[in-house]
């Protein structure tokens, strides 16, 4: 099966560790498509940023004519449920995938994130996706999202607040907030003993058990494809119908 994993920035560095932790994650006869955003913020941190990635992630969703299944692989999810109205593979997002990952494995997780003003984001997806009570805490680590990639303290700040994280919230389980720390999974497991959750792994993990037992988004309801209609402005090539938008890719609906 092929799977595209959509990094939802635009740095294509991050894009190559969410390539390495999807081809480590991916069983035999899987083939990972990372591909970056080809419009959009370089990371993503804000609301601002969030509410920006979403084109460039319809876009690479709907480039993905052919893919068995996606992964969005940012941890604010951007434009998931837009990307499950366009294609008809399934779709995963990365909180969405890690989160549950983490009940399974525990009682009470936290997440340890990135930047402060992106927490409140993670507690309204555990909102959505998790129990009351499942996630315990979310902490950030004071990193903007591109420093993960090259500042020689990220991994010792990520253990230093994941392990006060186990401590205060009395959680079992450590979800890694940002795409740009799948690489420092293992470490950090090895230094805390405790199951550390990559959404990147969990989420190739989980669109592989959906396309290896058939199952697809639901065309009816909420997901059913979008009602065609003309966009305007820059968002004009997004409009749906006239085969004429960056969105009416032959294999999407
Ligand atoms: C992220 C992420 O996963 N990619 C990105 O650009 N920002 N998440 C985060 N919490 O900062």
């Amino acid at each position: 099966m092929r799977i595209r994993v959509v990094n939802p920035n635009t740095t294509a560095s991050m894009t190559a560790t969410i390539e390495r932790s999807a081809r480590a994650a991916a069983g035999p006869g899987t083939t990972i498509e990372a591909v970056t955003a080809a419009m959009g913020p370089a990371s993503i941190e804000s609301h601002y940023d969030e509410a920006l990635a979403v084109p460039g992630v319809l876009a690479a969703v709907a480039d993905g004519a052919g893919a068995d299944g996606f992964v969005v692989a940012c941890f604010g999810d951007p434009g998931l449920d837009a990307a499950r109205e366009r294609a008809t593979a399934p779709v995963v997002g990365i909180a969405e995938a890690a989160m549950h990952a983490a009940t399974l494995v525990g009682r009470g997780f936290s997440v340890v994130t990135t930047l402060d003003r992106t927490r409140g984001r993670a507690w309204d997806l555990a909102g959505r996706y998790v129990p009351a009570g499942a996630c315990r805490g979310v902490h950030a680590c004071d990193l903007p999202v591109l420093a993960l990639e090259d500042d020689p303290t990220v991994l010792e700040r990520v253990v230093e607040r994941a392990r006060e994280a186990l401590d205060r919230d009395g959680s079992d389980v450590v979800v890694l907030g940002c795409a740009g720390l799948a690489d420092r999974c293992a470490a950090v497991s090895a230094e805390l003993g405790v199951p550390v959750i990559d959404g990147v792994a969990a989420g190739v993990a989980l669109v592989e058990a959906l396309v290896r037992t058939g199952v697809r988004t639901s065309p009816r309801g909420e997901y059913a494809a979008p009602p065609r209609k003309p966009y305007r402005g820059v968002l004009s090539a997004f409009g749906l119908g006239g085969g004429r938008g960056v969105l009416d890719g032959p294999s999407q609906r």
